[in-house]
């Protein structure tokens, strides 16, 4: 263990009102100790670029209230079915030669099933993890068996986010429940696979479902190593539609503290970025966020051109993180 990590040790252990208070001190000091904390377990000067691909979009089942790929809301969002292997690779492809490590395929659907879609969605796990990407796949709930096969397809991680505070969770979704999500992310882990799960800032919530959300995860039975935190975006058609943006500083202030207590944990910007300025990413890498999505869309939204990003890692003097970092995250099975 470095030094410098014995400031920061991983806990898991965490009281509401121990993060409450880091959550709650002077934004220059919190900004301050999320810096330190980052540069005790990850290297400053490297972002992960990540990629999303929509594979199955819209028709969802279920009633998230800030999706605009739930059915029974009428968004602009166009349902297409399962993408075939092919189109997947390909797209695969070009995010890697773009200087993605990692690829995250999402699918609007409530569960796993076990059927012939499953059995594709196997197929490309395997394809893109043997081009040497980490992958990861969001598919919805599932089983540990089904955990399993994506393991010894070569899935990397498995996101499913608990998206806020177990309080405040009824006021966003009523299709499913906060033990639901517990108990398909107790899956995802036993079957040894990484957890990527966060949550949605901006909703309505308030400083202490903020505080909640960032309490439930870093007292999992092992923190999730990758905690994406989005920003909502509003979406016409959505139930959140309306909802008013968030301050940049609450942003900010869940990734400081979720770097502080998920010292070993990624960090992701992840939603949200056309809204924030340059400045205020940089603020975000500042506070501990190594990782983005690049590429022109999310699943359904708009990301920051492709370009401009570039432009502004090099003006930071961030390098793309390569793949498959951690000494403890295993290699991929071929072409490694
Ligand atoms: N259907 C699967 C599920 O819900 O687990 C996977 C896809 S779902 C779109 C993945 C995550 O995207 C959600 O859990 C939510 O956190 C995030 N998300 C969806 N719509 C969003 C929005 N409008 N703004 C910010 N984040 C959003
Ligand atoms: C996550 O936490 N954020 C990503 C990824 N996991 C799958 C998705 C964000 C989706 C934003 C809305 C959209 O583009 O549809
Ligand atoms: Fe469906 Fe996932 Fe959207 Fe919820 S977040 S409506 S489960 S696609």
């Amino acid at each position: 263990m470095h030094e410098s990590q014995g400031h920061f040790p991983v806990r898991t252990n965490w009281t509401r009102e121990e993060i409450q208070y880091i959550f709650n001190q002077p934004l220059l000091s919190l900004i301050f100790q999320a810096a330190q904390a980052h540069r005790a377990y990850h290297d400053p000067s490297e972002v992960q670029m990540s990629t999303l691909l929509s594979v199955k979009t819209g028709g969802c089942p279920e009633d998230c209230s800030y999706c605009p790929q739930a059915a029974r809301y009428h968004t602009d969002v166009k349902g297409t079915p399962l993408l075939n292997v092919q189109e997947i690779v390909e797209s695969a492809l070009k995010a890697k030669e773009a200087g993605s490590s990692r690829f995250c395929m999402g699918a609007a659907w409530r569960e796993v099933k076990d059927n012939v879609h499953f059995d594709r969605m196997i197929d490309a796990v395997k394809q893109v993890n043997a081009m040497g990407m980490e992958v990861c796949c969001t598919l919805g709930m599932l089983n540990k068996e089904q955990a399993l096969r994506l393991k010894e397809a070569g899935l990397h991680s498995y996101n499913h986010n608990l998206d806020t505070s177990p309080e405040y969770y009824d006021k966003v979704i009523q299709t499913r429940t906060y033990q639901d999500r517990l108990d398909t992310l107790e899956h995802v882990r036993e079957a040894g696979l990484n957890v990527c799960c966060g949550g949605i800032v901006g909703m309505g919530e308030s400083d202490a479902d903020r505080v909640g959300l960032l309490h439930t995860l870093a007292t999992l039975p092992e923190h999730p190593q990758s905690v994406p935190v989005n920003a909502l975006v509003a979406v016409k058609g959505t139930p959140l539609e309306k909802q008013e943006k968030l301050p940049f500083w609450e942003m900010l202030k869940t990734i400081a503290t979720a770097r502080i207590v998920m010292p070993a944990s990624m960090v992701r910007l992840s939603a949200g970025r056309t809204e924030l300025s340059a400045a205020e990413q940089a603020l975000c890498f500042m506070a501990g966020a190594n990782s983005i999505f690049t590429g022109d869309k999310l699943l359904t939204t708009p990301n920051p051109d492709f370009n401009e990003d570039a432009t502004m890692l090099q003006l930071f003097g961030l390098k793309p993180r390569p793949a498959f970092k951690d000494q403890n995250q295993e290699a991929p099975m071929a072409n490694a």
